[in-house]
């Protein structure tokens, strides 16, 4: 039944908000006190009562080049204009395969083809896609299985949800994928607290994979799915030597290796791609977020040349992956795609992220003996603060400190559970990275 209700003619901000239900959100808890944004430009947002607040979470892990780029929005502008919707089965936009040579060109050599997609999520099931169906075409169709990790984030899709690891985020969805294992997770915090970068201690937990292999059988094996840095679970760099072991155990099996770059991809690591950072070359790499500096929705996956052409046989009118979306390479987005890789290339702002790295690092460690913190892990220009749950109401401590942030010190940060997740733009100054700091030494206390 539809609800016949009677409502206000226009929905006024901000005093009807029940409409809208919010992703990923304590809606009740929101609609009491919300958090509107009205703004942004450069390192700040601004709320709706017109407050200026420093952006200490790149949105949400998207906008590397800072809001309100011109560039990216005389693109978009320009592009709707010109050419507002092209279908993209069977038909093509030039910018869609130059944005896919861009692309190309800045991921490793030997990752050559991108097939597009609008979000992180539906990158993660195409990849998980592309997997099964290579292993078929290559005529080792057992290989069906699929593994992540502990503490993964793949988006919420049922591909990405089964290979995640996060309990809150599957339980409620019945069985999921079948034929999903999971590795451990990477995190020891007696072994690796406030590590700066890479733990020295961890690169074992690769051998778990030997394991799965041994349960399962490698010829029932697809693909691993791995973020380089766990991002969504609280900031985990991945353990020296970590990587390059799932490498060797992948590549000794068959198995493919996925890499899935949505938070670090486009800088967040110093580098285009984790991949180079850590001299490990990945089957697969699921890409969105940055691509876009958040302006426009885009994901995609960028496939290894001997994956794409094994594709490329059989009849030459016949479809050769049987898979995409209405929005596959949107005119928007890719616009929107183009301008930002323009900026973070003149501006080298994935360097500028590496080089900044060791200041950003020894400011958050500076936190460091403050109330209730656990541990501190940093890496890029991304840092997590563990602070002890209050007792019995585990995340209640972290969503305190969300809202001590927007309503009382102007900044706005992530929280996963009771861990701060600081993820600035990539165009942050010193000083503002010192700014952001004093304001998390403040909520800390205040949530003390
Ligand atoms: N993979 C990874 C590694 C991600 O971080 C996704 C896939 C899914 O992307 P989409 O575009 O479908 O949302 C993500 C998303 C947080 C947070 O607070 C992180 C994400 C999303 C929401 C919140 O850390 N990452």
């Amino acid at each position: 039944m539809l609800d016949k209700s009677p409502r206000p003619s226009a929905v006024n901000v901000p005093n009807d908000l029940a409409a809208h239900w919010m992703p990923f959100t304590a809606n009740r808890a929101f609609k009491k006190a919300p958090r509107l944004l009205a703004g942004a430009k450069d390192m700040h947002y601004f709320t709706v009562d017109g407050r200026k607040i420093i952006d200490g979470a790149s949105g949400m892990w998207c906008t590397n080049a800072g809001h309100g780029r011109t560039q990216i929005s005389e693109a978009i502008a320009k592009q709707a204009a010109a050419l507002d919707y092209a279908p993209p089965f069977q038909f093509g936009i030039p910018q869609a395969f130059e944005l896919a040579s861009r692309i190309a060109d800045l991921a490793p050599a030997g990752l050559d083809h991108v097939f597009f997609c609008n979000s992180g999520s539906e990158a993660a099931d195409t990849a998980l896609k592309i997997a099964l169906a290579y292993h078929q075409l290559a005529g080792q169709g057992t290989r069906t299985r699929l593994i992540g990790r502990e503490r993964g984030y793949h988006g919420v899709g049922f591909g990405g949800t089964s290979v995640g690891g996060i309990v809150g985020n599957r339980k409620m969805f019945g069985t999921l994928l079948a034929g999903v294992d999971h590795l451990p997770h990477t995190y020891d915090r007696e072994k690796q607290a406030y590590t700066k970068g890479e733990p020295e201690y961890g690169a074992h937990f690769a051998d778990e994979l030997e394991r799965l292999v041994n349960l399962h059988g490698a010829s029932t094996i697809a693909a691993v799915i791995v973020e380089p840095m766990a991002g969504s679970t609280g900031v985990l760099p991945a353990p020296k030597g970590y990587l390059k072991r799932l490498r060797e155990i992948t590549q000794k099996h068959g198995i493919l290796l996925i890499f899935d770059e949505v938070i670090t991809g486009y800088g967040r690591l110093g580098h285009a791609f984790a991949a180079q950072r850590y001299g490990v070359l990945p089957d697969m790499i699921t890409f969105a977020k940055g691509i876009t500096n958040g302006a426009a929705p885009m994901g995609g996956v960028i496939v290894r040349d001997t994956i794409h052409d094994a594709f490329m046989s059989g009849p030459e009118h016949v479809v050769e992956l049987t898979h995409g979306y209405t929005y596959s390479a949107h005119p928007i987005a890719c616009a929107a795609g183009l301008a930002t890789l323009d900026i973070y290339r003149d501006e080298k702002l994935f360097e500028r992220a590496g080089k900044l790295e060791p200041k950003f690092a020894d400011a958050v460690m500076s936190l460091k003996g403050l109330p209730n913190v656990v541990d501190i892990r940093t890496v890029g220009l991304t840092a997590g603060i563990d602070l002890a749950p209050r007792p019995d109401l585990p995340g209640k401590r972290g969503f305190d400190a969300l809202n001590s942030a927007f309503h009382d010190n102007d900044l706005m940060l992530r929280i996963a559970g009771d861990t701060l997740a600081l993820t600035p733009p990539l165009i942050v100054s010193e000083e503002e990275i010192g700014e952001i700091i004093e304001k998390v030494g403040k909520i800390i206390r205040a949530v003390a």
